[in-house]
């Protein structure tokens, strides 16, 4: 039975409240990537950074997954082949929605890590800047997130899920953080179909055999009920 791999990004949110990235007033409009979102900028100024973090865990854990969201962990329950989930968010708003076994690339606000030993344990809502690992006891707390320049997580699984796609879809993102806005080139080499819904063309829109545009809250289930339906 043929295998869907799909990738999300913060355009799926975006219904529930969370902000995108580079949409106007998105998170980067707020703030210089430069300084909240690279291990650089975490070395020169981590309070910035952990209030940055802090501010989005907050928003995120009060958010309510929405529609797409539904609608996705839907597809995963019915379909009779597999579903895999990977997602550029940090947010946990796919599992809210009744979805299994998500591949957070981007790492989760509330997961915390040590930079020091490796150990990994749920962030508390505010972290403060030298917060001891309860592991190792070193002040190398970190917020659980992939910044730029450091390697996505689980990239080998996600390579080896893509090569073996029969329809791949990506879903609210601009198709300009990678690896990740080169899925799609990966899934089309391996013979996948490929599809994306966003709300509006995305930098990687030429390479998708399929558009559809709106907003993912009236998209997304649409796409699930057809491929439901088939
Ligand atoms: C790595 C965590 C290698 C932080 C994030 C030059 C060329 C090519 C690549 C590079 C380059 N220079 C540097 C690089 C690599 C770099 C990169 O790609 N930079 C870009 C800016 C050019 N990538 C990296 O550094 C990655 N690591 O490459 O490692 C390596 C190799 C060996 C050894 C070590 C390392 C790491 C990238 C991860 C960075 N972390 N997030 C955080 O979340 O705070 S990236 C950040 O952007 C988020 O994860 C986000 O998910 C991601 C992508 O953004 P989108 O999700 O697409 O969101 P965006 O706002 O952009 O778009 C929203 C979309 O939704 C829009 O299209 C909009 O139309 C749509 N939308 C809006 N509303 C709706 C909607 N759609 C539907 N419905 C709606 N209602």
């Amino acid at each position: 039975m043929e295998k869907i791999v799909i990738l999300t990004g913060a355009g799926i949110s975006a219904e529930s409240g969370l902000g995108t990235f580079r949409d106007a007033g998105g998170l980067w409009a707020q703030h210089r990537i430069e300084d909240v979102a690279t291990p650089e900028g975490f070395a020169r100024d981590p309070a910035l950074v952990q209030a940055f973090y802090n501010a989005r865990r907050a928003k995120a854990a009060t958010a309510r997954p929405n529609a797409a969201h539904v609608a996705l962990a839907r597809l995963q329950a019915d379909w009779p082949g597999a579903v895999v989930i990977v997602t550029q968010n940090v947010d946990d708003l796919h599992e809210k929605g009744g979805a299994q076994e998500v591949l957070h690339m981007h790492g989760r606000l509330d997961q915390a890590l040590c930079a020091a030993c490796g150990h990994r344990w749920p962030a508390p809502e505010e972290m403060e800047v030298g917060e001891p690992c309860p592991a190792c006891r070193a002040p190398s707390a970190r917020p659980d997130i992939v910044w730029f320049g450091e390697m996505p997580y689980d990239m080998d699984e996600v390579f080896a899920h893509l090569s073996g796609a029969d329809l791949f879809a990506a879903i609210g993102t601009s198709g300009q953080v990678y690896p990740a806005a080169g899925f799609v080139q990966e899934a089309a080499a391996a013979g996948a179909r490929t599809v994306e819904l966003n709300l509006e063309p995305s930098a990687t829109v030429s390479q998708f055999d399929e558009t559809r545009f709106g907003p993912a809250t009236r998209t997304v289930p649409e796409w699930v009920a057809e491929l439901l339906a088939d």
